[in-house]
């Protein structure tokens, strides 16, 4: 390291740290990065599967950094614990890029390129209230199943639509994690539908995997849900499948985070092969998708400073 990576004509060698493979959004980006980062393009790709644990992402950095690999990337499960092995990749000359989920404690990575969290959650306390308020319901009693405890994903996403919560006095029953995982949204999802059996009119997950789990056990439970029941469901991420439960009025708002980044990632490495400086954040573009025209439009500034004010895109 130090030189200029692949100067002789060889593949240029990524290592790439990859949460895990928790839900579809995940096997969406792992798809992304794997044809963006590809021999095609010049790459030598090597990919570590984390499976949820900052441990062995840790490690997996390390071993990159041991095989002096040109280009380390990662999706960061937790957003602390950084600053050491990022100040070792960068004492070894190895540039770091960060995608999809934030670092806080550290600075020395090069770029990031990923998804607003905090403004998918603000977006979402917003659908609600003008939803709430088009339909005339007085009291919204809320569950909240979160994501992965510690990342950026869930810690932005909670901040956003908290400030809802707080400002409109919404009651929150309850909040536990799903991992991100439809098995753990299930098991929340039985257990606050004995806990709060009748109480309840809204449940927010923090991904779509979590309310298919969610959904399956309100359908064991016998409670009613989507568009022409009881309970309102919101998501975030609006996978393929999560689209397809928002047409079918299941899922009443869905939030996307638009999990292809690797092209960009892409751009970046080719940019720094050519000697260029590269931006240090680069924002997605997201539209959010609701099974009805309750909202036309939300304003307000993300956290990036930028205005906010694309209309939701009504899918049915
Ligand atoms: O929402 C979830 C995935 O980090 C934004 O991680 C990502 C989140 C995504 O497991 O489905």
């Amino acid at each position: 390291a130090g030189e200029a990576p692949a100067a002789d004509g060889e593949a240029i060698t990524v290592g790439f740290a990859q949460v895990g493979h928790e839900s579809d959004w995940r096997t969406a980006s792992t798809n992304s990065v794997k044809a963006a980062l590809s021999s095609e393009n010049g790459i030598d790709l090597q990919f570590v599967d984390c499976d949820n644990d900052s441990a062995a992402q840790l490690e997996a950095v390390r071993n990159f950094i041991e095989q002096d690999v040109d280009y380390i990337v990662i999706d960061p499960i937790v957003s602390t614990g950084w600053d050491t092995v990022l100040t070792e990749a960068d004492d070894a000359g190895i540039p770091v890029i960060v995608i999809d989920r934030t670092i806080d404690d550290s600075d020395k990575y090069v770029s990031w390129v990923g998804s607003e969290f905090t403004n998918e959650g603000l977006a979402a306390g917003a659908w609600l209230k003008a939803y709430a308020e088009a339909k005339g319901i007085k009291e919204l009693n809320i569950l909240e199943i979160t994501g992965t405890t510690g990342s950026s994903a869930e810690i932005g996403r909670t901040k956003g639509f908290h400030q809802f919560v707080d400002s409109e006095g919404w009651k929150l029953l309850d909040s536990q994690t799903g991992d991100f995982t439809q098995e753990g949204g299930q098991k929340v999802m039985e257990s606050y539908c004995k806990s709060y059996a009748g109480k309840f009119n809204v449940v927010i997950c923090q991904n779509d995997n979590e309310a298919f789990g969610a959904i399956d056990a309100m359908k064991a439970a016998g409670v009613s849900y989507g568009v022409d029941g009881d309970v309102i469901v919101i998501s975030f991420d609006a996978c393929t499948a999560g689209l397809q439960k928002v047409l079918d009025k299941e899922i009443n708002a869905d939030f996307q985070c638009n999990p292809l980044q690797g092209p960009d990632c892409l751009k970046i490495i080719q940019a720094l092969q050519g000697g260029q400086t590269v931006e240090k954040q680069t924002f997605m573009e997201e539209p959010w998708f609701v099974s009805e025209d309750v909202l036309k439009d939300i304003s307000y500034k993300n956290n990036s400073g930028k205005d906010v004010t694309e209309p939701l895109i009504v899918v049915d």
